[in-house]
């Protein structure tokens, strides 16, 4: 860690919480269980299985849907505050439409509720990571502008359910994979790939809205009662122009895809970024295009997504270096590496250590320039850092020094953050508890501070050398100390 950062800095705030995190079709199973429903993903990595990395599903995965219990014992051993996870649609309401919801759905995260706060662990629910029900696909899914009712009537079912006890909610996970990916590659589900970014911007604004319902039920239906915080989950990378010349693209960049998912949300003046706005309309109307490829928010559907937060939540990984296209070079469009609407490209600097996934770039200043990006955009918002963490492949086994150093790296850049430069992070999140289905790298790659044997019927966790770090971190609060678990200092067991 940095020579010379006294005690002081290196202290987590009073108050300050640690969580793990895991999403409902990562880690459950169970896919067919009782009368649960097919999901996008169900139906994807059936349909696809060509796509995933090893040809996996999450059929089974981690099998929390039967594990759970032993779920909680880990996060005991860890000692966090809470419990990111997230309720499956499917599973609760089978039919995707309010008008029937599943008892064993029910039942499932009742146990798991009661038996996180039976140990006093707080849960920090995700309404929505991913697994739409296949029946509202085939209605055109998130591209339908009925989903926000459909996904507002679902979120109230799951306030009514578990309002009483759960406090801190997270609408929807990363719109922009959902959007930008879901709706423009064929890298994840639902994998319809619609010219011209029709589907994402079509998306992007329905997301908008159903987020904004959702918050606007709990606030007036709920939080009066059950006094909770709720907010929407943005997946952020830290962008740094290449040269002095690109600060212009990685402008650009920063707001398609911050700004485009949460400009409408959390700045002042709502609706989508200018910039963003202007340059859809001119190339729509290139294009000959009646409207904006970019749907237009009303006066009256600005001011409902306004303002639509009790706090920022942000999952971040890694960084990328921005730049202009060259005149006349070739590259493809890709969400993580070419927006061709903007002309951007984004760059890994050469320096930069990589994780054996290939896109998760090691820069953990990046996080720190971001922390301060946040507090200059929107105030002083409370920030709750929701994911990060670092991904293994096969090869790693227990002793996870990188993913130690990774953590070590990137928290010590949190707390000067929050510490030197004032931003105000409320909370941490490690991704994740455990090994689980990793999209689609399926099981090969690895980003959990347990490990589980996917070859074993019984899911066996193991925790790595990172559990004890993290247990220690949790414990004394403090990064201080924390050197003893550098490879060289240290050896396991
Ligand atoms: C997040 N990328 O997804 C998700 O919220 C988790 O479900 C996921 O397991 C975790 O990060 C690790 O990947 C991402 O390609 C998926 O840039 C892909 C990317 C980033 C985040």
């Amino acid at each position: 860690l940095g020579v010379g950062l006294c005690s002081d800095v290196l202290t987590f705030p009073p108050g300050f919480m640690f969580g793990a995190a895991t999403s409902s079709y990562q880690v459950e199973g169970g896919w067919n269980a009782s009368d649960k429903s097919m999901s996008i993903w169900d139906t994807f990595v059936h349909e696809h299985n060509e796509i995933i990395a090893d040809g996996s599903t999450g059929d089974i995965a981690c099998d929390s849907y039967h594990l759970w219990k032993r779920d909680i014992e880990m996060l005991k051993e860890l000692g966090v505050d809470f419990y990111r996870f997230s309720i499956s649609w499917t599973r609760l309401v089978p039919t995707g439409h309010i008008n029937r919801i599943s008892e064993d759905g029910k039942r499932y995260y009742n146990n798991l509720i009661d038996g996180l706060l039976m140990k006093g662990i707080e849960p920090a629910v995700t309404i929505y990571h991913w697994d739409l029900p296949q029946h509202l696909q085939d209605l055109g899914g998130w591209t339908n502008p009925y989903i926000s009712d459909w996904f507002a009537d679902y979120a109230r079912v799951v306030f009514s359910l578990f309002g009483d006890r759960v406090k801190i909610w997270i609408t929807i996970n990363e719109p922009i994979v959902i959007c930008d990916i879901g709706y423009g590659t064929n890298a994840i589900a639902p994998g319809t790939v619609i010219p011209d970014k029709i589907g994402t911007y079509l998306c992007n604004k329905n997301l908008m809205i159903a987020h904004a319902k959702a918050y606007r039920i709990y606030d007036k239906e709920f939080r009066p009662k059950y006094h909770g915080m709720i907010s929407i989950v943005n997946q952020l990378f830290w962008f740094a122009p290449l040269s002095l010349e690109d600060t212009h693209a990685t402008n650009l960049a920063l707001q398609n895809v911050f700004g485009r998912y949460t400009h409408p949300i959390f700045s002042k003046e709502g609706g989508w970024p200018a910039d963003i706005e202007r340059i859809v309309a001119i190339n729509s109307e290139k294009q000959g295009y009646y409207a904006s490829r970019l749907p237009a928010f009303t006066k009256e559907e600005i001011e409902l997504v306004r303002g639509t937060f009790d706090f920022f939540g942000m999952n971040h990984y890694t960084s990328r270096l921005v730049r202009e296209r060259h005149n006349g070079e070739n590259v493809i469009p890709h969400p993580l590496l070419y927006d061709k609407e903007f002309n951007y490209v984004f760059e890994m600097h050469p320096d930069w250590k990589t994780a054996t996934n290939g896109w998760l770039a090691l820069y953990p200043e990046g996080f720190r320039y971001l922390l301060q990006y946040i507090k200059k955009q929107y105030g002083d918002v409370k920030i709750l850092i929701t994911e990060n963490g670092y991904a293994t492949d096969t090869r790693q086994g227990l002793v996870d020094d990188d993913r130690i150093e990774y953590y070590r790296t990137y928290i010590e850049q949190m707390l000067l953050a929050i510490k030197e430069d004032g931003v105000n992070v409320i909370g941490y999140t490690a991704w994740s508890l455990m090994d689980n289905f990793e999209w689609m790298d399926g099981y090969k790659s690895k980003f959990g501070l347990y490990e589980v044997d996917f070859s074993n019927p019984h899911r066996t966790r193991t925790p790595r050398k990172s559990v004890k770090f993290f247990a220690d971190l949790i414990k004394n609060r403090q990064l201080n100390g924390t050197d003893k678990y550098k490879s060289e200092l240290y050896s396991w067991h």
